[in-house]
């Protein structure tokens, strides 16, 4: 894992140097993405890029590359790096200026950084906990920014109460996982937070809701409230890392009977399946 793409060059990570005034390092100004991959093969790659360029659009920061060079140089690093199930992570950052908070004034150019890590192909995974915690962040969770204080305060919640993840409300209202999105199966239907302000509209998600309208399974994009999640007969949460798996208890509740329900364990099914079609079959 020694290399990385710098600026558009595929380069030995120990050769780069990131400015202790990167913005991105003082600020955190700039956007970032994950890409999953399998089997050699980036999976919803387009779908990725071009969030990544509408975050980029969202922060007035112009991308000096396109999706399809992007794209292109992701591959390369795969490739020299062997990388057959893990992640690319990459990030743009609106470069290296003298400390202040408005944007430089002149040609700075955004500095882009991306590197892969192993993830192993884990195959479904089975039910987890999480708890709930206030949503305390900025009003614009659509763009994928580097400024996570809020998520990651949220996520030592979690892990503090011994959960894999929190999920966050707004007045009761729930919005989404410290890195992931929520949804809740009532009646056969699938509920989860409209692609507002106050989330990240997920790829996984996405991905997750056009199966559910291929596959003829209900859904609807609408908030759902604490107690509408409690009384769910499923709960799910979607992500690049956590694909779509159950969860079975929140703040020490069982939800339904505490176990995966049936349309759960189904949507993950059909995942798989997208998987396989835009990556090839999957080893665990
Ligand atoms: N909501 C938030 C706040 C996220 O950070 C993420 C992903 C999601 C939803 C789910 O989006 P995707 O389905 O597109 O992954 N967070 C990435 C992260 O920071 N690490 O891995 C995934």
């Amino acid at each position: 894992m020694g290399k990385i793409i710098y600026n558009g060059e595929l380069k030995d990570r120990s050769a780069i140097q990131i400015d202790v005034e990167d913005r991105g390092y003082q600020f955190g100004d700039g956007v970032y993405e994950v890409i999953r991959v399998y089997n050699g093969k980036l999976f919803a790659a387009d779908m990725h890029l071009n969030r990544l360029m509408d975050s980029a659009k969202l922060i007035q920061l112009k991308v000096p590359f396109t999706v399809a060079e992007i794209k292109e140089r992701t591959k390369e690093l795969i490739t020299a790096e062997n990388l057959e199930y893990g992640i690319v992570y990459m990030q743009l950052t609106r470069g290296t200026s003298p400390r202040n908070h408005a944007f430089p004034i002149g040609e700075v150019d955004p500095v882009f950084v991306a590197y892969t890590k192993d993830m192993p192909y884990t195959g479904s995974k089975s039910g987890v906990k999480a708890v709930t915690v206030e949503d305390i962040r900025w009003l614009r969770c659509n763009i994928k920014s580097l400024n996570l204080l809020g998520n990651i305060m949220a996520k030592q919640e979690a892990v503090e109460a011994g959960c894999d993840e929190a999920i966050q409300h707004r007045d009761g209202t729930v919005t989404e996982g410290s890195s992931s999105n929520v949804a809740i199966i009532v009646k056969g239907t699938l509920k989860t937070h409209p692609a507002t302000n106050l989330i990240l509209n997920g790829i996984t998600r996405q991905i997750l809701l056009k199966l559910c309208n291929d596959k003829g399974i209900s859904y609807v994009e609408e908030p759902f409230t604490l107690s509408d999640m409690m009384d769910a007969d499923e709960v799910l949460y979607t992500s690049t890392g956590v694909e779509i798996t159950p969860i079975t208890a929140i703040d020490g509740q069982l939800i339904g009977d505490g176990k995966a329900g049936s349309i759960t364990l189904q949507l993950q099914k059909l995942f798989t399946q997208e998987i396989e079609r835009q990556c090839g079959s999957l080893t665990e």
